[in-house]
């Protein structure tokens, strides 16, 4: 393959966008490669500046589970633009996403949109301060929730990737607030939410951890959030940007059959374009302004074509069977890199839960932040560019998930596990 687009491409974009690019983990700094260019994608095939075609195994970080460029999606976008982009008033649409959230979700009574996932949470958070009077929220080590300044706290997802301890430019009367303590674990858990000198607003969680790595919840982690969270009228916060229309149809809260008091969506509900929600109990919901004296407002927010294409896309996920299949591709998918591995004779720990996975570079089992950093992120890099040398487009991190989408084919997975077999052995010989 060859990159000369794609690096002319990053030379000019490294002149007026930091880094030369608009998110950090963009940059592949971790995985020791420069970024390659998407010029177009269609289904689960992404295309380069170069004209090199990749299997997509990152989609887009999560939003685009019915595959790039759905028909159904671009028709409806197309078609609300045909009657202009943005009014800064209320639209129709609005209310069929808001139905369609509601309707999926039992614990959500209502709900506001927003334009990225790091509104939905930074929202969410200042709505359990401002109804709970409290100010202390409580996070776990390696899970991330966006760049609002509360978060930036033993982070996952591009803090660790970069190494970056926290990130300057926060203050410490904001971060003293945020207490972060070990993900899977119960004592700690139930020490610091029971401490009386904390005035504790609420807890936020991603109830399956995506931004190390997949690192799935321990059985009884999730009920004993929410038991202590209920008898401590601590407001329970889950951030499923990445689980939410993921895991099921009802999220991660149905496929464990956890009721949060409020819920953070992103990525899928958008299909591809910027949306973010939070959403909860209408008591809570109505301290919002301007209902309530919470304030949270966006120019965008609501955007007809964002709307759109949610709509378009919560509609195919509506389809019998969807999660079944995709729940059975997965399966198989990952029972096969687990057999590649063995015979290969190279230390992968798999994680899986629904359509999400993280293969971490390590001996032992990943359960937490701390398991976690054990992986070996040099392997995954070399891992990284091999694979993306064999046309396979992986997320350029070891603590990020890979996603299988409904649209990844036979072939393309069974060319993703032969890269894998190659790649694997080759790591082995070095
Ligand atoms: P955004 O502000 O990036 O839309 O969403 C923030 C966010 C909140 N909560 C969870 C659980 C998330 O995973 C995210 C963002 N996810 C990362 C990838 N793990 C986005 C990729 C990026 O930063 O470029």
């Amino acid at each position: 393959m060859k990159f000369t687009a794609s690096a002319k491409l990053f030379e000019q974009a490294k002149k007026y966008i930091p880094g030369g690019v608009n998110s950090p983990v963009r940059a592949c700094r971790s995985v020791g490669c420069d970024p390659v260019f998407i010029t177009k994608a269609a289904g689960a095939t992404l295309t380069d500046a170069d004209g090199n075609e990749y299997v997509d195994f990152v989609c887009s970080w999560g939003p685009m589970i019915v595959g790039h460029a759905h028909p159904d999606i671009i028709g409806a976008v197309q078609k609300t633009a045909a009657s202009g982009t943005s009014f800064g008033a209320p639209t129709p649409l609005e209310i069929d996403l808001a139905t369609m959230v509601v309707e999926a979700l039992p614990s959500v009574d209502k709900v506001r949109f927003v334009n990225s996932g790091t509104e939905a949470t930074m929202s969410a958070v200042r709505l359990a301060r401002g109804y709970t009077g409290k100010k202390v929220v409580v996070k776990f080590d390696g899970c991330y929730h966006g760049h609002a300044d509360s978060f930036l706290v033993k982070a996952g997802s591009g803090i660790i990737t970069l190494g970056i301890p926290g990130s300057p430019g926060v203050p410490d009367e904001i971060v003293k607030n945020t207490l972060s303590i070990p993900y899977n674990d119960e004592d700690a858990l139930e020490r610091t939410l029971r401490d009386e000198n904390l005035e504790i607003a609420c807890v936020i969680v991603e109830p399956v951890a995506g931004n190390m790595g997949c690192v799935p919840p321990k059985p009884g982690f999730l009920e004993k959030l929410r038991k202590l969270t209920s008898e401590l009228g601590i407001v329970l916060i889950f951030d499923e940007v990445i689980t939410g229309f993921r895991l099921s149809y009802g999220g991660a809260q149905q496929y464990y059959n956890i009721s949060p008091d409020l819920t953070c969506l992103g990525k899928i509900i958008g299909g591809g374009l910027p949306v973010g929600a939070y959403g909860g109990k209408a008591e809570i919901m109505n301290c919002i302004a301007p209902d309530g004296p919470v304030y949270q407002a966006g120019t965008l927010s609501g955007n007809p074509l964002a709307m759109a294409a949610g709509i378009a896309t919560l509609k195919l996920l509506q389809k019998p069977g969807f999660y079944e299949q995709l729940e059975e591709k997965t399966a198989g998918y990952v029972g096969s890199l687990e057999r590649i591995a063995t015979s290969v004779g190279i230390a992968v720990q798999l994680n899986r839960v629904g359509s999400m996975m993280t293969g971490f570079f390590t001996t032992d089992p990943v359960t937490d932040f701390l398991s976690a950093m054990k992986a070996d992120a040099d392997r995954y890099a070399q891992h990284y560019r091999q694979m993306l040398a064999g046309g396979i487009y992986l997320a350029p991190s070891q603590f990020e998930v890979a996603f299988i989408s409904a649209v990844q084919a036979e072939e393309d997975l069974e060319k993703a596990l032969k890269m894998t077999e190659w790649s694997f052995k080759k790591l082995l010989k070095k």
